[in-house]
């Protein structure tokens, strides 16, 4: 068998078919509030991957016709890749990172990005007290507010993997370097900026290495312009003001 077969056979289904679309448009909400929205805004950005921005605001009289216009799930984030939706924002992380792979969006590393996809998919799929209990409110000061039991238990575990990222074993020096959970920004991080919006807006103590990383993350350029568009905007929803 040929070399070329032998690579067809490897490649995930549909790859040898994939052309770079020629249109992005990422449908997101109001970025003061919406969690879900940062993630792949902050790592399209991050990444320099053009693509055209589409904001709903949340909780207004047609917002839900809105939303359904774009949105199969009738969520946000919904990435339109010349009018395809890909409507979670892991899959539309994992879009980018396939149809750019020049990028490097996830780490290197066979393991290392193993490790990336496994603490995504947990701030995926878990961290639901904190989410309730600790809402995103960029614009908004609450310290020491919402720190129920079960969100204390999310915090304690977030700073587990954060410090598992960053202190493993033999990759300290090279973690600690660039400073992100897997050294250069990745889609991790990416995954982790609304958090780390919420320990600061939430005045969370952390221990000095996890502080740096949060500042880290709070500076890179991506989330930067997201937090100041956030503090830009002129709406403000009361049911969401009004939260813990
Ligand atoms: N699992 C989804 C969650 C998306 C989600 O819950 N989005 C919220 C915004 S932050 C939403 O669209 N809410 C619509 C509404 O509440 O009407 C993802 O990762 O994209």
């Amino acid at each position: 068998m040929q070399d070329t077969e032998l690579e067809a056979l490897a490649a995930p289904a549909g790859a040898m078919q994939s052309t770079q679309p020629h249109k992005l448009q990422l449908v997101i909400a109001n970025k003061n509030y919406s969690s879900w929205s940062m993630r792949p805004w902050v790592a399209l950005t991050a990444f320099d991957i053009p693509f055209e921005e589409i904001r709903v605001c949340l909780d207004q009289p047609g917002t839900d016709q809105e939303l359904a216009r774009y949105s199969p799930s009738g969520r946000v984030p919904v990435l339109l890749a010349d009018g395809h939706p890909i409507w979670d924002s892991l899959a539309i992380c994992e879009y980018a990172a396939e149809q750019f792979p020049d990028r490097g969006m996830w780490p290197r590393d066979l393991r290392a990005r193993a490790t990336a996809r496994s603490v995504c998919a947990e701030m995926h799929s878990s961290f639901a007290a904190l989410r309730r209990d600790m809402s995103m409110n960029i614009k908004a000061f609450r310290p020491g507010r919402g720190r129920t039991p079960d969100a204390q238990a999310d915090i304690g575990r977030i700073c587990e993997i954060w410090e598992q990222c960053l202190c493993q074993d033999g990759q300290r020096m090279q973690r600690g370097q660039n400073g992100f959970l897997f050294g250069d920004f990745s889609i991790a991080d990416a995954f982790y900026a609304p958090v780390v919006m919420r320990f600061l807006g939430y005045d969370v103590a952390l221990a000095p290495v996890l502080q740096g990383y949060a500042e880290r993350v709070a500076s890179h350029p991506a989330v930067a312009r997201w937090v100041a568009e956030a503090r830009a905007e002129a709406e403000a929803i009361p049911k969401y003001d009004d939260a813990p």
